[in-house]
């Protein structure tokens, strides 16, 4: 099922009863933020505000995917794992023996060719209803200020695009956006993500090309060179070039464009942690099983989904950086000011009467939850590829996410657990799980419960527990450096003496199927 908009997809929600409209005024300041954190905390519908204090014939639109329903709906699916189980048949394509077998692997082939974009023509664009190019003022759409002590408006659920300069390839990724004035922004892409990657590599041109200039520089792009030009540049704020190099790139930029208010798969797709190399445009065409409409922009050599709500347009000069923050993030906690780079409005292209689409990140659970519960089903297959040993994941909401992943394993050598701690934490954004549980395959990791019981009562925690070092999550406010940590593994899996264990492992405890069969039978006399 594919919603053509973000409209489409909005009066879907309103025939299934997911959706209210809100016409009482209420301020895009903390206010909105109250309602929707109320609203997600029941398991409330997804909101339209149709009357923002300040913005009159503005609409925000907030909560789209703040349920599991509301996720499957968004996605076009019954359940989640019905996506996984389509990627899954995907990966195990076969070369067909026959005519009945290439038949039935048509379906199959045309959810690969749906998955491709489709560049349309600015007439059929609606994200071009309305082209501001001149002084466009940001302040005009109803951004919300989230929590009482955020730096600022934030922009929440972005799509922004970038292009590698060094491969070409496009980048999708969600990245909030503090507003600092009426044309520039912050741009929170954290260093580990694929478009500060694409930064890094405008920088390492940029500086390799006036190395003939600046003896600076010069240094710089030689310590690239001497690791094969490959990432030997030093530590800067982004994970970039030095600041005393900064200064003499002036004028060198990275184009960026940012699409807010997508078809809801487009958005979902600038989030999933894919490979760099997979495009979101093709991730949002698949799971939608239709091609993802994509326009050029007016003044970046950037394409964005043809018929989103809103498009800025712009740049980030490499070099600037700004303080960002702080803001209530995702954590429960604030994340404190970093320096990150500014975002340049070129131009802005609209729709008619353009919806404003937002969330709220906070104390779990919240929108966000729903959406990361869906790539933890959806990756499932994807790490399964790498750790085929992999039976089930969980990553309750409580611990938000990548702090806490709950595994069970068919264990079938000496360690095997710990070989499958340290494959998450070589596993694309998997390297930020702080904790890692690794349970047997007949522990249900869904069932906390369960899974309490077992590392309760399976572990001796000094030969159980393992420590490592590496990178971790930019928004970790403990670890005892910014984005450099420890982590843990728990190996709660039942111990063999290949491992060193010589004592008896005793059975759990479980009644006998006749004896359950002969009281299932009995159950109704017995009046309980
Ligand atoms: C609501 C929301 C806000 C997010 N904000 C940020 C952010 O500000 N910075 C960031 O680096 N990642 C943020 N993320 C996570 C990224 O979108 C996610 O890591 C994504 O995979 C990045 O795409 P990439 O792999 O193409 O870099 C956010 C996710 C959600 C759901
Ligand atoms: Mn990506």
């Amino acid at each position: 099922m594919a919603y053509d908009d973000l409209r489409d997809w909005i009066k879907t929600l309103e025939k299934h009863g997911e959706l209210k409209r809100i016409s009482e005024e209420v301020s895009p300041e903390l206010e909105i933020t109250e309602i929707t954190d109320r609203v997600s905390k029941s398991g409330g519908p997804a909101l339209l505000f149709e009357n923002i204090k300040g913005h009159p014939g503005h609409k925000v639109f907030i909560n789209q995917f703040g349920s599991e329903r509301r996720m499957a709906l968004a996605l076009g699916v019954e359940r989640l794992d019905e996506i996984a189980e389509r990627i899954h048949t995907l990966m195990n394509l076969k070369a067909p023996e026959g005519l009945l077998d290439k038949l039935k692997m048509l379906p199959q082939l045309g959810a690969l060719t749906s998955a491709f974009p489709k560049t349309v023509s600015a007439k059929d664009a609606p994200c071009k209803e309305r082209i501001r190019l001149d002084h466009f003022d940001l302040n005009y759409f109803p951004i919300l200020k989230c929590w009482p002590h955020d730096g600022g408006r934030f922009i929440t659920l972005p799509c922004v695009v970038t292009r590698d300069p060094r491969s070409g390839k496009r980048n999708v990724g969600m990245y909030r956006m503090q507003v600092y004035d009426g044309q520039t922004t912050g741009m929170h892409w954290q260093r580990q993500k694929v478009a500060a990657e694409h930064y890094r590599n405008a920088l390492r041109d940029a500086s390799a090309l006036q190395s003939t200039e600046s003896p600076l520089t010069a240094s710089v792009a030689a310590m690239a060179e001497s690791a094969g030009g490959a990432v030997a540049i030093p530590d800067g704020p982004i994970g970039g070039l030095p600041q005393v190099a900064l200064g003499n790139l002036k004028g060198s930029r990275l184009e960026v464009a940012v699409a807010i208010g997508t078809d809801p798969a487009t958005t979902f797709a600038a989030i999933v942690p894919a490979p760099p190399e997979v495009e979101e445009y093709l991730i949002a065409g698949f799971l939608r099983g239709k091609p993802v409409e994509i326009v050029q922009c007016e003044t970046v050599d950037l394409q964005v989904p043809a018929h989103a709500e809103i498009v800025l347009e712009g740049y980030v000069e490499l070099g600037e950086l700004r303080s960002e923050g702080p803001f209530g993030d995702h954590t429960g906690f604030y994340t404190l000011t970093e320096d990150y780079p500014v975002f340049h409005l070129t131009c802005v292209t609209h729709r008619k009467n353009p919806i404003y689409a937002a969330t709220i990140v906070g104390k779990p659970p919240m929108e966000d939850a729903w959406m990361g519960k869906a790539v933890e089903r959806i990756f499932l297959p994807a790490m399964r590829m790498q750790i085929p040993e992999l039976v089930d994941i969980h990553l309750p909401v409580e611990a938000v996410f990548h702090n806490l992943m709950l595994v069970s394993i068919r264990k079938s050598y000496p360690g095997h657990a710990r070989k499958v701690m340290n494959a998450i934490w070589s596993l694309g954004q998997a390297m930020f799980t702080k904790v890692i549980v690794v349970v047997d395959e007949d522990c249900d990791v869904q069932n906390i419960a369960e899974v309490v019981l077992r590392v309760a009562n399976n572990i001796d925690p000094e030969r159980d527990i393992q420590f490592t070092l590496g990178p971790v999550d930019s928004l970790d406010h403990s670890s005892r450096l910014p984005n450099y940590g420890s982590k843990m593994g728990i190996d709660a899996t039942r111990k063999w003496k290949a491992e060193g264990f010589n004592r008896p492992w005793p059975a759990m405890i479980e009644m006998d199927r006749t004896t359950k069969e002969k009281v299932d039978a009995l159950w109704e006399k017995l009046g309980l």
